[in-house]
């Protein structure tokens, strides 16, 4: 049971117009009332609820700030407590002071995401809607907002827990079977629940399908531009950019450090990391980018490979393709607005099946084709978004090794295992599902989703 009551700061540090201090938990009405103080000398526990009052935050005669009161009674808050929020002038000093007079009066110090857990805890939201808040604070496209808002509303809940109770289902039926061994599982049974669970199975490779959709829109693609110098990797991130933030010169070498920067490319968060140009060098800082771009694309989910139209294919060339060819490769040739001398034939060779596409970073050529083509790379179609239900690499984990015990629970049933093994089985999947909502959670697992929120949240 929760009986302390949390306050933080819920804006972000720095001068705002505004910022707001917020307090939940059973104490946080009694603690306003002893430093609020209204024209009307009215205080917070005689205000209505989900109102917004004006008035002076002062301790001991003196005032700190003038702020809006707003108080919010349990059970129709965020959290289901009782909570206070004050609207406060945005400067780091006064919400420092006003939050330091509530944790003097008897509240604590929220730890990050807390407000939100407690709404779990509370049972007023389940873990998909709780990692949705946090993916609408980090959404960078309209598609992975609107991804997070579905979750938010419950619709991507509900599934999962229809998924998991038809697991239950089967669960009690074969459970009925145990407890009566004398008489065997009739093959019509069997075969009823052997369906039953194909139905189930197909239906968690759909989500799964669709969720890792949902984790591209959600984390976005790490997208590493790399090359020899001076073939324009970073002209690219600035066309991508559509302004100039990279450094462009003639010499090679230009760019010493990876910069990285995210572009929104039809829906999809790309986080596009301009690298160094890749060479053998003895210089020592030189050598320290080439590692860093390497490492970069070691990591990427996607590496646009960029060649110089104009310019014959080197020795520099050929070794970057060695390195990249078994990655996701997307060869970008660019500068073709140059007469081209590149054989593009001879990177076939080299690449095969990898798409080429005609850019020119300078004329804004192709840019386009480019971005679309990077687009088919990671969604065949339309994104729709109402059938992406999960999209954190938790559910997905989650969900996967679900479908891994009800697939196991059907080769049982074709090996004629034991109805104790499938039980297992089938218990483990209902488990993993449980997992996905909440039904079934430990300490562990909420601190590991919290600890991602921001503090105040
Ligand atoms: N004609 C033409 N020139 C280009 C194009 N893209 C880049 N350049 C020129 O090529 C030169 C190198 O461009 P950068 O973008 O700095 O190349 P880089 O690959 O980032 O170079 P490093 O950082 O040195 O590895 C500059 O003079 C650019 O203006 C293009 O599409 N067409
Ligand atoms: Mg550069």
């Amino acid at each position: 049971m929760i009986n302390d009551t949390i306050a933080a700061i819920s804006t972000p540090p720095g001068e705002n117009g505004i910022g707001i201090v917020r307090m939940s938990g059973p104490l946080s009405i009694d603690i306003a009332d002893k430093i609020f103080f209204a024209k009307n000398s009215k205080k917070p526990s005689a205000f209505k609820s989900h109102t917004l009052h004006y008035g002076h935050i002062a301790v001991n005669g003196k005032d700190i700030d003038e702020v809006l009161l707003a108080v919010m009674r349990n059970p129709a808050t965020y959290t289901r407590e009782d909570m206070v929020e004050i609207n406060c002038h945005g400067g780091v000093v006064c919400l420092r002071q006003v939050l330091s007079l509530l944790l003097d009066l008897g509240a604590r110090l929220a730890d990050p995401g807390e407000f939100t857990r407690r709404a779990f805890l509370n049972g007023r939201i389940d873990l998909i809607q709780a990692e949705a808040v946090c993916g609408i604070i980090a959404s960078r496209t309209d598609e992975s907002l609107n991804i997070a808002q579905c979750q938010l509303k419950g619709g991507a809940s509900q599934k999962i827990k229809l998924v998991r109770a038809g697991i239950i289902e089967i669960a009690a039926r074969l459970e009925a079977d145990i407890n009566f061994p004398e008489e065997d599982l009739k093959p019509s049974e069997t075969s009823s629940i052997r369906s039953s669970l194909a139905h189930i199975a197909e239906e968690l490779s759909s989500i799964i399908d669709f969720a890792k959709k949902g984790a591209i829109l959600r984390e976005g693609i790490t997208t590493v531009i790399c090359g020899k110098p001076n073939v324009g990797k970073s002209s690219l991130m600035n066309s991508f950019l559509k302004h100039d933030r990279v450094i462009v010169a003639p010499l090679a070498g230009t760019t010493r450090d990876t910069i990285e920067e995210v572009v929104n490319v039809r829906g999809i968060p790309l986080k596009i990391v301009d690298t160094a140009g890749i060479i053998h060098a003895e210089d020592d800082i030189i050598k320290e980018s080439v590692e860093r771009s390497m490492r970069y694309m070691e990591t990427a989910d996607l590496v646009l490979l960029v060649l110089d139209s104009s310019d014959l294919l080197t020795e520099q060339d050929l070794s970057i393709i060695d390195i990249v060819k078994d990655k996701k490769v997307l060869v970008v040739v660019n500068k073709s607005d140059l007469p081209e001398a590149l054989q593009i034939d001879e990177i076939k060779k080299h690449l095969h099946n990898k798409v080429i596409i005609r850019v020119s970073a300078k004329q804004k050529l192709g840019l386009e084709d480019l971005e679309k083509a990077i687009y088919d790379m990671f969604f065949s179609g339309k994104i729709i978004i109402g059938s992406i239900l999960l999209s954190s690499s938790r559910q997905i984990e989650a969900a996967k090794k679900a479908l891994v015990f009800v697939e196991s629970a059907i080769g049982g049933i074709d090996e004629h295992r034991p109805e104790e093994l499938l039980m297992i089985d089938i218990k483990d999947a209902a488990e993993s599902l449980g997992l996905i909502t909440g039904e079934v959670f430990t300490e562990e697992i909420l601190n590991s989703i919290f600890s991602r929120f921001c503090v105040g949240k």
